[in-house]
């Protein structure tokens, strides 16, 4: 517990407060703000506020001070924790993982990326090159991933719409050897369309501004956003930093290793999909054309394929019929649309396994070089609330749902279960348990997501309206669901086009508008194919399903939704089985203002993140617990009646020895298997006391080794 502020600035965990209630609470939240202290504990969580300015706190200095220290020995800081995951890593070979929630424009993105400078900062002391390298590339993704990831929206300037899950890869050395990165469904959907005064990703302002002359008009493009359908939307708000940011990206692709080739490639497909996004096209009633020859060429030089080919993947498409037959069938003008949004996710989804393919762990030798340990860290898309609600904030807000899930299981749940399971005096703490919602969304059969799915299977017009009525008649039970129908006085709902769901963070309605289409996630095996047989390998690469013919491919792939449940669940999973450590952040403000601390949103947030249960369960516990014969291997030197070994009846009377010998009996409690203690303090004592006899011990060793004693 830390206490080495002095108490002007409030409490530095949450743990010492005179009484837990929400008012204490938010009291001391606010108070630190004011002072600029924006890290607090709760025992080893950190609850972080977004200051909306630049701090003095991340530079070298500050990185030394939280190096190989204890949580409590500084003031709060991310380091602190980002170095205790990384020592229980390294010390007790554990994978952890850094888990950052909290809503959108909380300032996750950017605690990840100080934890992962953090990282970078303390290993490899020795400058081993090829280590260098490999947190190079870890540091220079960041800023390619949000390029192509991250886009202004009304909530945050510079929001991700994808989620990200980063391991980073140990050798016995504790220093990094690689690392993976796992994507999470990016809001392919913003290439097309963005709501009133937000942005498309920040790639494309950046190439029309920050791309030289040569290139652009290479590219057939104009510097001017406005000039575009996709890019018109967010024209105005083009920040100044787009040109430099373009530099930034540029260099950084170098860097991690990708191609000049590639790199032009990458750069190709954003200039293609502004194109199509300006295309026309006109209808006589029969058949659908393309106004102007010009732009198809444009593509067709863009991609590597033939202008033939572009005009007809756009313009028809091959089907099966039921007997096995082939035939050529002309689009609608929507349906002409499909793919371009398509083109965004697959480069985002190549760039990734690119960076992926140069940064995996090769020729590691568990046997020559022992067991690689991993250290994951999770931002995600925050939880959202727009004006209009659709399929993407549907899954966003899920995401979400899990991981309050998944905090209540580790932080709330399961302590309180080890507490009862080793028999430690313990009262209840009660909390709003979201499973309810999280089965609302992904319960087989019942679930929204199953109900979604089987209208996308239905054969014949099953309209988004119609999927509502459905939901709306198996769910009108659930207490978290409602909809028009449901609520008939509810004005601000529509009878055709929305439904409600109270989520753990708030009240949430979303318009089934375009939902079965997003869900079905629709492209047409033409297009695959048309960039599949580019001449350009690059593209090529990035569509290796497009050789199938039409027959291969009429099994129906997994809808968008089911695929986004299953690789949230395998991220719980992953996530469950590595020791958690936790940053909640909190967002002070709707107005990015580094002076306003908004009472009531601040406590809407620290309410629904569960951080008052926190409290509670963390002050009734124990901050550390250690089976009684890992505790005697390590602290058995610092007792005369454990060492070198003990001759009592069992493990447990020998470490109540140690304990009574260093004087904190009235610290901890014993459990079936396990020792329990309240404070970090009485543990840091002990471990002190074992850095000043190793030393001693090491000298008399050698000694006895030499026969010198
Ligand atoms: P998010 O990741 O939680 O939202 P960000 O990390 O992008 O939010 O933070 C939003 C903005 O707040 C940043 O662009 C910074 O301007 C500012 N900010 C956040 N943390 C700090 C900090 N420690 N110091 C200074 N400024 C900060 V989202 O991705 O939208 O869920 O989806
Ligand atoms: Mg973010």
């Amino acid at each position: 517990m830390a206490e080495l502020e002095g108490l002007e600035f409030g409490k530095s965990d949450f743990v010492l407060l005179d009484e837990v209630t929400m008012e204490q609470f938010m009291e001391n939240l606010k108070l630190r703000f004011e002072k600029g202290r924006i890290y607090t504990y709760i025992g080893e969580v950190v609850v972080s506020v977004n200051p909306y300015r630049q701090m003095d706190i991340y530079g070298k200095d500050n990185i030394e001070a939280y190096r190989g220290r204890e949580l409590y020995e500084n003031p709060p800081h991310l380091y602190a924790v980002s170095d205790a995951a990384y020592k229980a890593m390294k010390r007790r070979a554990k994978d952890t993982c850094i888990v950052i929630s909290g809503e959108s424009g909380a300032g996750k993105t950017e605690a990840s990326k100080y934890i992962m400078q953090y990282i970078a900062a303390i290993t490899n002391p020795s400058q081993r090159a090829e280590v260098e390298s490999v947190k190079n590339v870890l540091l220079k993704s960041n800023c390619v991933l949000e390029a192509f990831g991250n886009a202004k929206t009304n909530r945050n300037d510079n929001s991700s719409r994808f989620g990200k899950y980063m391991d980073i890869n140990f050798n016995f050395n504790g220093d990094p050897t690689g690392g993976h990165i796992n994507n999470y469904l990016l809001e392919k959907s913003r290439v097309v369309q963005q709501q009133g005064g937000e942005r498309n990703f920040h790639s494309f302002y950046q190439l029309l501004r920050g791309g030289s002359d040569e290139m652009l008009q290479s590219f057939h493009l104009q510097n001017d956003p406005a000039v575009y359908v996709y890019t018109k939307e967010g024209a105005e708000t083009t920040s100044n930093n787009d040109r430099s940011s373009h530099k930034a990206v540029l260099s950084a692709l170098e860097v991690i290793g990708f191609s000049k080739e590639e790199i032009n490639s990458v750069y190709q497909i954003l200039a293609t999909i502004l194109l199509l996004g300006n295309m026309q096209f006109e209808s006589d009633g029969e058949s659908v054309n393309i106004v102007g020859q010009e732009v198809v060429n444009h593509i067709s030089e863009l991609t590597a394929t033939e202008p033939d080919s572009v005009n007809k993947s756009l313009l028809y498409r091959t089907v099966a019929t039921g007997g096995g037959e082939v035939i050529e069938k002309g689009h609608t003008e929507q349906d002409a649309c499909f793919g371009r949004d398509a083109f965004a996710k697959v480069l985002f989804g190549w760039i990734v396994s690119r960076i992926n393919s140069i940064i995996e762990v090769k020729d590691y030798d568990p046997v020559l070089h022992g067991k690689n340990t991993v250290i994951g860290v999770l931002d995600i898309y925050g939880f959202e609330i727009f004006d209009n609600n659709s399929f993407e904030q549907f899954c966003i807000n899920y995401c979400n749902e899990k991981l309050q899930q998944l905090f209540i299981e580790l932080i709330l749940r399961q302590e309180q279960d080890e507490y009862q399971r080793e028999g430690i005096t313990w009262q209840h703490i009660e909390y709003f348990n979201n499973q309810i919602i999280v089965d609302l969304v992904e319960q087989a059969h019942k679930g929204i997501i199953s109900i979604l799915d089987e209208a996308c299977l239905t054969v014949g017009k099953v309209t988004d309206t119609v999927c509502l009525d459905s939901m709306d008649t198996k769910l009108a039970q659930h207490p978290h669901y409602t909809s028009r129908k449901l609520s008939p006085t509810d004005k601000s709902m529509d009878f055709q086009k929305h439904f409600r769901i109270r989520h753990y963070a708030g009240d949430v309605t979303y318009s089934v508008e375009g939902f079965l289409d997003k869900n079905k996630d629709l492209l047409f095996q033409d297009f695959k194919r048309l960039m599949y047989n580019s001449a350009n390998p690059v593209l090529k690469e990035m569509w290796p399903d497009g050789h199938l013919s039409i027959t291969e491919v009429t099994k129906r792939p997994l809808t968008a939704a089911t695929l986004f449940k299953n690789s949230i669940v395998a991220l719980v999973d992953k996530l469950a089985c590595k020791e958690p450590y936790y940053v909640r952040c909190i967002k002070p403000n709707e107005m990015k203002s580094p002076v306003l601390f908004d009472d009531a949103r601040c406590q809407h947030q620290v309410a629904y993140l569960g951080l008052l249960e926190n409290v509670r369960v963390r002050r009734a516990g124990f901050a550390y617990r250690q089976l009684y014969a890992r505790f005697l291997q390590r602290y058995k030197m610092t007792c005369e009646y454990t060492w070198p070994n003990h001759l009592m009846a069992s493990d447990r009377e020998a470490v109540e020895a140690i304990v009574i010998q260093h004087g904190f009996q009235d610290d901890v409690a014993y459990g079936q298997t396990k020792l329990f203690v309240r404070t970090p303090r009485s543990l840091f004592t002990l471990e002190q006391e074992r850095n000043n006899l190793i030393p001693i011990l090491v000298t008399f060793l050698q000694k006895v080794w030499r026969g010198t004693l």
